[in-house]
């Protein structure tokens, strides 16, 4: 109980709370094949912007920002980062199902913010 109260106070105190790695990772086999990809984030693209990798996967995406802060969300994986300017982040997650899953720059980065996105394929 009293890490639930922590962790809510931390969650209110850094206002928008670093998700980097999905729940499911968790309940991940532990010889799942892990695959690294490395990723870039500048005004208004991600490349790649369309990511394959197999069912099954443990990914672990590094994303450099080559300019200034960005951000990266995949809501259906739970990620939310920052990328801070000319730095990184890393984010993980468990490729359990096929799909489409579709990522955005979450932090605003200026005109073309909006369209700033792109997809994970699970095949
Ligand atoms: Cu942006």
């Amino acid at each position: 109980m009293k890490s639930i109260i922590v962790l809510v106070i931390v969650i209110a105190l850094s206002g928008c709370a670093a998700v980097k790695k999905d729940k499911a990772l968790e309940s991940m086999p532990y010889d799942a094949p892990v695959q690294k990809i490395s990723m870039t984030a500048k005004r208004f693209e991600f490349t790649p912007e369309v990511i394959q990798v197999k069912q099954g996967t443990h990914v672990i995406l590094e994303i450099e920002s080559l300019d200034v802060t960005h951000g990266f969300k995949i809501e259906q994986y739970g990620i939310l980062v920052t990328i801070p300017e000319k730095g990184r982040a890393t984010v993980e997650f468990y490729a359990k199902e096929p799909g489409t899953y579709p990522f955005q720059c979450s932090h605003f980065c200026g005109a073309g913010h909006f369209g700033m996105n792109g997809k994970i394929v699970v095949e």
